[in-house]
């Protein structure tokens, strides 16, 4: 991508879009073991326009021992559309949770929806105890505008935030719970063990599977790149590079 695309993109962005991406690669780079992440080329810097709506997305991507796939995306629609996107899919060796978080900027400059949550993989659905214990520490804090999870959101943990953050204390709010939850995932996972037994890594693939499943069925991303980019292409990205799972 050249440097005056990166720089139009970052310019228009929602303040808290830029500072929550700003985050979390930081707390990466200070806490992981990054190594490149081969994005298929085509799919780094993407630029889409079919009904008059110009889609310009941006991937970031790395890996580290404990995650096959740290994605990082930021996309902007011409309609005044601004999406952070991110997800930290597990190496299936370690039975992790899957942190996730989406943000949804419109034209009003607000963020209607600001969602964070590390998801259990677990057939019974719960998180492991060292994040249970760790998550419960946290203090309590509410937002005016709490969100309902749609249809599909049965992945979402008991810890999962979804809200519209209204005004910029409520945005600093979010901004800080994922943080903390980004520090204290980076931190258990450093300590993690990587799993033996061939059945419980199968376990691990099938939670992924299940979780990758069901973002799949968010009506709400896939409209907004089909109307950019087509049926077909969204598919193949929505299955590629959003929400793949290892075979
Ligand atoms: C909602 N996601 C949305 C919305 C849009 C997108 C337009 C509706 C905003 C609103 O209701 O206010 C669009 N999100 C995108 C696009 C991409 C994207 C185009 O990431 C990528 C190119 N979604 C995720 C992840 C989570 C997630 C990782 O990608 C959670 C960890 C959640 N997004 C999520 C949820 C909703 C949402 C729960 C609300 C869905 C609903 O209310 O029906």
């Amino acid at each position: 991508m050249s440097k005056s695309m990166e720089v139009s993109l970052r310019s228009r962005q929602h303040s808290l879009i830029r500072r929550l991406a700003d985050c979390i690669e930081a707390v990466w780079h200070a806490q992981l073991e990054l190594s490149p992440y081969l994005v298929p080329e085509d799919l780094g810097y993407i630029e889409g326009s079919l009904e008059g709506e110009r889609l310009v997305i941006e991937n970031h991507c790395y890996q580290a021992p404990q995650f096959r796939k740290l994605h990082l995306e930021l996309a902007q629609v011409s309609n005044g559309l601004d999406i952070l996107h991110c997800v930290m899919f597990p190496n299936p060796e370690y039975a992790l949770p899957i942190f996730g978080s989406d943000l949804v900027g419109g034209r009003s400059g607000s963020i209607s929806a600001a969602i964070v949550d590390l998801s259990p993989v677990s057939v019974d659905r719960a998180l492991p105890e060292s994040y249970q214990s760790a998550l419960s520490l946290l203090s309590k804090i509410e937002f005016s505008q709490p969100r309902a999870l749609p249809e599909w959101g049965d992945i979402f943990s008991e810890f999962c935030l979804f809200v519209h953050p209204v005004g910029v204390q409520e945005e600093d709010m979010f901004l800080h719970r994922v943080q903390e939850f980004l520090t204290l995932h980076c931190q258990i996972a450093s300590r993690e063990m990587a799993l033996t037994s061939n059945l419980d890594i199968t376990k691990v693939v099938a939670g992924q599977r299940y979780y990758c499943m069901k973002q799949q069925k968010n009506d709400k991303t896939r409209r907004v790149l089909e109307k950019s980019f087509g049926a077909e292409w969204t598919d193949r990205y929505m299955n590629t590079m959003l929400f793949d799972y290892v075979a």
